[in-house]
């Protein structure tokens, strides 16, 4: 059996460590953003970002958590995180990092992650000499109760995850470990129900509600939050991989149709406003099998309540052939 199978759950920090992160995270007062201005954003979603999750962004970067070692590659789209990184840290720690993220898959309705401390091993099903990372970090239960009150309040289906033994997904994993490497901000994660996955419009519309619950929960638990939608664009890649898999040589666009399609996307996105980007995320993933299908961007920009501003594309880059963009939108 391969030693994935094998590594023992949550060795890398402890339990203790992980819960004092909610302590450590409210309220903060970082420098470059004033208290008095972190006083004005509580109870609302101050920024959110299109925050791509492939595996090799991880495995490239080498920390700790993760077993398998690199070379580096894709330094862009990881120049990209960097930004965003200091961006985020310029503007105040926020109290939570809410991220929605399409490889949990739930089949009946919207599942909140509302376990305290998650702890284990997660794998990338296709790629695991690329992603076996060791996780530990706190949930910030109160809110992910008040995204699954908000969420049926407004008629959709949500149910708590309470069960520490489900294993996290990578595409969360991915988002929160480039956005915050050092754990030390509680999350609220939200699986990615099926059905956008046949029904992209109509599934879209439901993101967008999810999307105005997760923004309800904020304003009433006072939060400061960063939300985070982990999809890549143009979603095909290549079936077989480079023998060293951080070989740039071999790195470029699956073909011209899905850069195009990126491109025409990312376009809208910098010129905003956001309420003119549904046709266009429906158009983008008719022609690119984008994994935005998902849902993940919707959600965010409605979280954000579909600010009149453009985003600020922080990086673009392949990963396999698929299209990837680190986004920035800031609320007014
Ligand atoms: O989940 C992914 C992805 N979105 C893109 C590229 C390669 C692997 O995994
Ligand atoms: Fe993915």
């Amino acid at each position: 059996m391969p030693r994935v199978f094998h590594v023992p759950a949550g060795t890398v920090r402890s339990r203790r460590s992980a819960a004092a992160a909610a302590d450590r995270a409210t309220p903060c007062r970082e420098a470059g953003h004033s208290a008095d201005a972190q006083q004005d954003d509580r109870g609302r979603v101050v920024a959110g970002y299109l925050a791509p999750h492939p595996p090799h962004l991880i495995y490239a970067e080498n920390p700790p958590q993760n077993e398998p070692r690199s070379t580096g590659g894709w330094e862009v789209l990881r120049w990209g995180y960097e930004e965003l990184r200091r961006r985020m840290a310029a503007r105040g720690k926020p109290d939570v990092l809410i991220v929605h993220a399409p490889h949990w898959i739930t089949m009946v309705g919207h599942h909140v992650n509302a376990v305290p401390n998650p702890r284990g091993v997660s794998v990338e099903p296709i790629f695991p000499h690329l992603l076996r990372y060791h996780y530990d970090f706190a949930t910030d239960v109160p809110l992910a109760e008040a995204i699954a009150e908000e969420g049926s309040r407004l008629g959709l289906v949500m149910s708590l995850m309470r069960d520490p033994d489900v294993r996290v997904d990578y595409a969360t994993i991915g988002a929160l470990h480039l956005t915050n490497p050092a754990w030390d901000i509680p999350v609220v994660s939200l699986s990615a129900n099926n059905n956008p996955y046949f029904y992209s419009s109509a599934s879209l519309e439901q993101m967008a509600t999810l999307g105005e619950a997760t923004r309800r929960a904020v304003e009433r638990t006072g939060r400061r939050a960063v939300v985070l939608g982990s999809n890549s664009l143009s979603h095909l890649h290549w079936d077989v991989e480079p023998d060293v898999p951080e070989d740039m040589a071999r790195e470029h666009p699956y073909n011209d149709a899905q850069y195009k399609g990126d491109m025409r996307l990312l376009d809208a996105i910098r010129r905003g406003p956001t309420r003119a980007l549904p046709p266009v995320i429906e158009e983008h993933i008719a022609t690119t099998s984008a994994e935005t299908k998902a849902g993940s961007l919707t959600w965010l920009l409605a979280a954000l309540g579909w600010p009149d501003v453009g985003g600020d594309v922080l990086a673009y880059g392949t990963v396999i052939g698929t299209g990837n963009a680190v986004v920035e939108w800031v609320a007014p």
